[in-house]
């Protein structure tokens, strides 16, 4: 064990001891280092299995998992309680318990614009649709923006958001106590004096007060499945039997957690959907929070609690320690929790793992600056994909799926239009894969219609697999295509110029597909279509782009590799471990994600930005990448991050 151990502790999280001044409340320049910065972490609860239960309007009680092709993707808490898990088998899951409620996923089916809850969809025939899900999710993601217009709101995921409270949570503090608005005359250092004493404050329902003492408080652990029945351990106002220790942040955090908790509510009451959230200082102690008791509930952590909360923490559970630089660090100083490491100075850190170890030293102490800011909701591409374990053998087949991913683009793309009329793709890409190694892509500009329908779509698509692919009697090889993938990618907003958009697209002359309709040989109709044939486009900012999410026929087994974001290049899991179980190979690129962000994430700290500010592009191909050059990272902690 590290000889130091035994100096560490309280006086390690000097930074959630500051002092709060008239300054700090009433300045407008609100930025990360803000002590009364207040964060939550809102999680829905077993969400796909929740958005099947409101769906059929079934009783929340009841246990109900949610079925892709043989394994499960979401078990509510009832179904929990059998001891059911993501990882089972439907069989395995329904001897556990036979009364189960089994809802498929809803697939796209050839020849319907929509998908649908098929009787039995068959995975040699469908693809799987996770529209209802996202939807669900914007919803829900609309009502945090509609009941706190002054809070920044960060989508984390399909059923997580971050949300920084610390501009509403400042204002209602002002309007509660409006004596802070002035400095006294008698402060002796003006605006940079201590506020007076904070008031005392009933956490009564406000949610789960995380204790400054744990082995001093008995947790109540019950789960509830009512919003009303949200109550924390410290419902009885007194927290930890230490209201001397109450702060003004803690005041922060109980208008934050009351705000939060009117949220929930209006959620489960407009939509059916119960969240649990994690309420905290910054982002990663909002998300660490959250997780503290679910379903249904919303965790406090106070600042005073963060140090009994943080050290008996394995700090390889720890988002970006868990890799090689985790290891690292268990070995160098043989040792396992955070409070182990609280007792290794900056000094030595830095001069073992290099001078961007602060970070380390830094998460370990709960310093998190990051901040939380909205995504736009405009996807730069958009992506449809299959995998076929039946392999397409003749070139025939190819309209087939051609059609049902049409289908879902034609879907996601009208439906984001909805929000925002003017959006255009410029390009359709068709991508297969030849089985296992060999892939191959082709692309066009994307025809510009007023109507983007899955006729107009699938035709665009025929036309790239005939390129691609062939005929059956132009081809003379033998095919075996186990992945077709269709995408919009460039999806811009066309340029409106004085008119709206709406406008514009009635100008509009008939395309390829309409040309029949076209009054054939109109000299004004000529002007229009030369004026009109390529649609002006505005280059979205990049803040505006949400970098490509591929939606692929699941989140989980056709997908064994994405792109990424930041430097554009494509990462795959190997072949043997893009052959694994549904489960286990979604778990690995998810890992394989998480690492590959930790590299760039190194990388920037190690100043070795060269590669991550490349020009994002997308490989037209996305055979593995393996053995990709990589520049040489050879100091600090960068060292401890794997490109892939
Ligand atoms: N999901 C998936 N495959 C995974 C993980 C999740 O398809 N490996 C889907 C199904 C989940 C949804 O994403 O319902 C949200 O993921 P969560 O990890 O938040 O899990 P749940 O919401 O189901 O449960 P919890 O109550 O633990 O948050
Ligand atoms: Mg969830």
């Amino acid at each position: 064990m590290w000889k130091g151990k035994s100096k560490a502790i309280i006086s390690d999280f000097e930074d959630i001891h500051r002092i709060i001044t008239y300054r700090h409340l009433l300045s407008q320049n609100l930025g990360v280092k803000d002590p009364l910065r207040v964060v939550a972490l809102c999680d829905s609860d077993a969400f796909y299995a929740a958005c099947e239960q409101v769906r059929l309007g079934l009783d929340p009680a009841l246990p109900l998992v949610v079925q892709q092709w043989d394994s499960l993707i979401a078990v509510n808490y009832p179904a929990r309680k059998y001891g059911i898990t993501r990882m089972e088998k439907i069989s395995e899951a329904k001897r556990k318990c036979p009364e189960l409620v089994v809802v498929h996923v809803a697939t796209y089916k050839e020849g319907e614009a929509e998908p649908s809850y098929w009787e039995n969809p068959d995975t040699l025939t469908h693809k799987v649709s996770l529209d209802h899900y996202r939807r669900e999710s914007m919803k829900i993601i609309q009502m945090f923006k509609d009941g706190l217009p002054t809070a920044e709101i960060e989508k984390a995921s399909i059923d997580e958001a971050f949300i920084d409270f610390t501009r509403p949570v400042r204002d209602e503090i002002l309007k509660r106590y409006p004596y802070l608005a002035q400095v006294p005359p008698d402060a002796p250092n003006g605006l940079d004096s201590p506020l007076p004493p904070p008031p005392p404050i009933c956490w009564d329902n406000l949610g789960t007060v995380i204790p400054a003492h744990p082995n001093e408080e008995q947790l109540d652990g019950s789960s509830t499945t009512e919003p009303q029945e949200d109550v924390g351990a410290s419902e009885t106002g007194a927290v930890d039997g230490d209201d001397s220790s109450t702060t003004w942040h803690d005041v922060a955090l109980s208008v934050a957690a009351e705000f939060m908790m009117n949220v929930r509510h209006e959620v489960y009451a407009k939509l059916g959907y119960t969240l649990s959230a994690g309420i905290a200082r910054n982002k990663f102690l909002a998300k660490l929070t959250a997780s503290y008791k679910k379903p249904n509930n919303q965790s406090v952590l106070r600042d005073v609690a963060i140090p009994n909360y943080l050290t008996p923490m394995p700090f390889q559970k720890i988002r970006f320690l868990g890799g090689k630089l985790g290891k690292a660090l268990a070995q160098e100083y043989d040792v396992s929790t955070v409070g182990d490491l609280l007792t290794i100075s900056l000094d030595e850190m830095q001069r073992k793992f290099g001078e961007n170890s602060i970070w380390v030293y830094e998460i370990l102490r709960g310093i998190d600056r990051s901040e939380v800011k909205e995504k736009s909701a405009v996807n730069k591409s958009m992506l449809a994909s299959k995998n076929l374990l039946h392999p397409v053998t003749k070139p025939s087949q190819g309209h087939h799926w051609i059609r049902v991913l049409a289908a879902e683009l034609a879907l996601r793309l009208n439906e984001a239009r909805e929000n925002i009329p003017a959006l255009w793709p410029k390009t359709i890409v068709l991508h297969v894969r030849h089985g296992y190694d060999s892939s191959r892509s082709k692309q066009a500009a994307f025809p510009f219609t007023r109507n983007v329908t899955v006729d107009v779509i699938a035709a665009a698509g025929d036309k790239l697999w005939k390129e691609l692919v062939g005929t059956d009697s132009s081809r003379s090889t033998p095919i075996s295509i186990t992945s077709v993938q269709l995408s919009f990618t460039g999806i811009e907003l066309a340029e409106t110029g004085q008119r709206n958009i709406e406008g514009f697209l009635k100008a509009r002359p008939p395309v390829s597909g309409d040309q029949s309709s076209a009054a054939a040989g109109s000299t004004k109709r000529k002007r229009d279509e030369r004026e009109f044939s390529e649609p002006p486009f505005v280059q979205l900012a990049a803040e505006d782009v949400r970098e490509d999410v591929k939606v692929s026929e699941t989140s989980a087994r056709v997908e064994t590799s994405f792109v990424c974001k930041r430097c554009g290049k494509r990462v795959a899991l190997s072949d043997v471990d893009a052959s694994a179980e549904d489960a286990i190979a979604r778990d690995m690129l998810a890992a394989l994600r998480m690492e590959h962000e930790d590299f760039h994430f190194a990388q920037e700290l190690a100043g070795q930005s060269e590669d991550v500010s490349a020009p994002r592009k997308i490989r037209p191909s996305d055979t593995p990448v393996t053995k990709r050059k990589v520049p040489k990272v050879k100091e600090g902690i960068a060292r401890f991050f794997t490109q892939r």
